[in-house]
């Protein structure tokens, strides 16, 4: 049940595809959602080409089961990532925070699934021009760097919009999540936060309590003067960064308050001093699981939601 277009392109059991967090999307939790059936991914974030090598020599030892690698566009080592993801031949790649474009020709040549994240309908059309093979369409609702519109109002609109599969993010956490997206035209989703909170996960035990202990409004979003809005658990840390904002501060000293401080959370611990990007999805979240138990979760309980729509 359940299973999609996404399903046999991706070569996976179910349609849900773990988003790929810098620091925290590590070979770990790639390999244990792969393994529990989805699509685990590593997140490259900002990490140089060496380290992200290790990370997928990790995930081919411990799962015979697709993965892929989500490339942060901002990161100063992306075009030594993208080489390095070619020579390795990661099946599947997914693209966050800019437009990928020009990388996608030489993917495929060697099969490589491409697929953009993309917060509107206009990057939608171009990603599809240049042939990505899927888009996950992304809603503000998302935790970390965030568009504009919601998951309800982009993911119609973009599935309307193009020929190519939707998988939506943003906002989904179980089988009511997963049964909307279904429902607004995607054919999987793709799910950040509530993976943060698993055993498999490494991020630090503080970073998985502040979304355990976080409610509907403690996740706010900063960086708006910047053009870099991200969203995350309203700390210390957020809330000077507010205030920086808020008091016009040169983007020069904004940016410098910002660097490391997703590493300061999620390897450190530093709920309050550091970054603890979250989606706006947290308050749903109470406990934490393994990735297997989420995704059966979701599967059984979108089950249900879909046994009680066709008693309707
Ligand atoms: O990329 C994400 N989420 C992220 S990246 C990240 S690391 C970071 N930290 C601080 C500032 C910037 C990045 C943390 N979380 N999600 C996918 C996503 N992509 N959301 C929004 C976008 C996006 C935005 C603009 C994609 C394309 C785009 O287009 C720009 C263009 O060139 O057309």
């Amino acid at each position: 049940m359940f299973k999609t277009e996404i399903c046999d392109i991706l070569g996976i059991q179910y349609p849900i595809l773990q988003g790929g967090m810098a620091w925290v999307a590590t070979a770990e939790l790639a390999v244990a959602v792969s393994n529990a059936g989805g699509l685990g991914i590593i997140g490259c974030g900002n990490a140089p080409a060496d380290i992200i090598r290790e990370e997928i020599k990790k995930v081919k030892s411990l799962t015979d089961k697709p993965f892929g690698a989500n490339v942060m566009l901002l990161s100063p080592h992306v075009d030594d990532i993208m080489d390095l993801l070619y020579e390795e031949k990661v099946p599947i790649i997914t693209t966050g925070a800019g437009n990928p474009g020009k990388y996608i020709k030489r993917f495929k040549e060697i099969g490589t699934k491409v697929i953009p994240v993309v917060p509107s309908v206009a990057l939608a059309k171009r990603m599809e021009k240049v042939g990505a093979d899927a888009l996950v369409v992304e809603g503000t609702e998302a935790g970390g760097h965030i568009g504009d519109l919601t998951t309800m109002a982009l993911v119609p609109q973009i599935v309307d919009a193009v020929g190519i599969p939707v998988i939506a993010a943003g906002g989904i956490a179980d089988g009511r999540g997963f049964m909307a997206a279904l429902s607004l035209g995607a054919v999987g989703v793709q799910i950040g936060t509530r993976f943060v909170c698993t055993e498999e996960c490494i991020a630090h035990i503080n970073y998985k309590e502040a979304i355990i202990k976080a409610n509907d409004r403690d996740v706010i979003a900063t960086g708006r003067s910047t053009g870099h809005p991200v969203r995350l658990i309203k700390n210390k840390f957020a809330k000077e960064f507010l205030k920086l904002e808020n008091e016009g501060a040169d983007l020069e000293t904004i940016e410098k308050f910002g660097i490391g401080s997703l590493r300061k959370a999620v390897v450190e611990g530093d709920h309050e001093f550091g970054s603890v990007m979250a989606g706006q999805i947290s308050g749903l979240i109470n406990e934490i699981k393994t990735c297997e138990e989420v995704i059966q979760e979701i599967i059984n309980d979108a089950k249900r939601v879909n046994e009680f729509l066709s008693e309707l």
